[in-house]
């Protein structure tokens, strides 16, 4: 459901009962592509938004707190980061926060050409100018494809996805984790938005078990991003290290400055209190295996 009847709110039910309302003030765009809807609007707390079948996917304003952390904990804990693969991210947020690291090379597969034209039209502060970079070759098509018949190697692929529906469905499977993981160098990480710990759980619990099939190590990061549903969101890193995200301050800092990381949001601290999980999130994943019982959440669940 994109919008109220009287075009004045975005409304997103992501639990019977519970509904997110956001103020819209003004529509700049609304067309519809091969894939999906598109619209660009104003809102009342949140600046401009990019939305993909009614749903919220970045707003101008709160846009660095999600594409900082898809980013900056995964690709500060490599060395080197000199090739990066992103399935998704046609706003660009994600693009131009793998530019401020010093990769020789980012490939963006997506699926939607016009997300990127729009995006680059309505939502220009989003990519900053990040498609122009000579580093970037974008590829207008189907990740899940492109990991599964790819043979070129990389240090990091980064999952900038819509939420696990339809077409995007497949990256979140144990199959494209696997086809991704044979893509990365020795060293190499992936990382993905996993959604909401708490009103997305069985989708957020289903990525990580999927994760763990394809590495060894799966570490969940948590950030905060109000302009999407319950604020609370999660981002998986995965290695096939055992210290996956496990640095010094002092690495962290030294990266961050060498590297010249414009920063808003991530730090030092952000990057410990993000991978630090709360004891129900801990538990959960603990037995990833067995379904958990409603009383582990702090809300009520599930609910169909
Ligand atoms: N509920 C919407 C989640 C969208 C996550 N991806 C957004 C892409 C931003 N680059």
């Amino acid at each position: 459901m994109p919008l109220t009847d009287d075009g004045c709110w975005l409304s997103e039910t992501e639990r019977p009962g519970l509904e997110q309302r956001i103020r819209v003030l003004e529509m700049l765009y609304a067309g519809r592509s091969e894939y999906q809807e598109i619209q660009v609007v104003v809102t009342a707390p949140f600046g401009r938004a990019l939305l993909l079948d009614g749903i919220l996917q970045t707003s101008e304003t709160d846009e660095f707190l999600y594409h900082e952390m898809l980013v900056h904990p995964a690709l500060v804990s490599l060395a080197q980061p000199r090739r990066v693969l992103i399935i998704g991210g046609g706003d660009g947020g994600c693009l131009r926060r793998v530019l401020e690291h010093p990769v020789q090379e980012v490939v963006q597969v997506e699926l939607d050409s016009q997300v990127v034209a729009v995006s680059r039209r309505y939502l220009p502060s989003i990519s900053a100018g990040a498609f122009d970079d000579p580093r970037v070759r974008v590829i207008y098509g189907d990740g899940i494809a492109y990991v599964a018949e790819g043979n070129e190697r990389f240090d990091a692929i980064i999952v900038d996805s819509t939420d696990p529906a339809g077409p995007s469905l497949g990256l979140f499977s144990a199959d494209f984790y696997c086809h991704a993981a044979s893509l990365l160098s020795e060293n190499g990480l992936l990382v993905s938005q996993t959604g909401s710990p708490l009103y997305m759980m069985p989708e957020f619990l289903n990525a990580y078990r999927n994760l763990r099939r394809a590495f060894a190590s799966v570490r969940p990061c948590l950030a905060l991003v109000p302009s999407y549903p319950g604020a609370w969101w999660t981002f998986c890193v995965a290695g096939q290290g055992a210290a996956t995200l496990d640095l010094t301050r002092e690495e962290i800092e030294r990266r961050t400055r060498e590297r010249g990381l414009k920063l808003r949001y991530y730090s030092p601290e952000i990057h410990f209190a993000s991978v630090t999980l709360p004891p129900f999130l801990a538990a959960v994943l603990a037995s990833p295996q067995t379904f958990p019982p409603e009383s582990a959440y702090p809300v009520l669940y599930p609910a169909t």
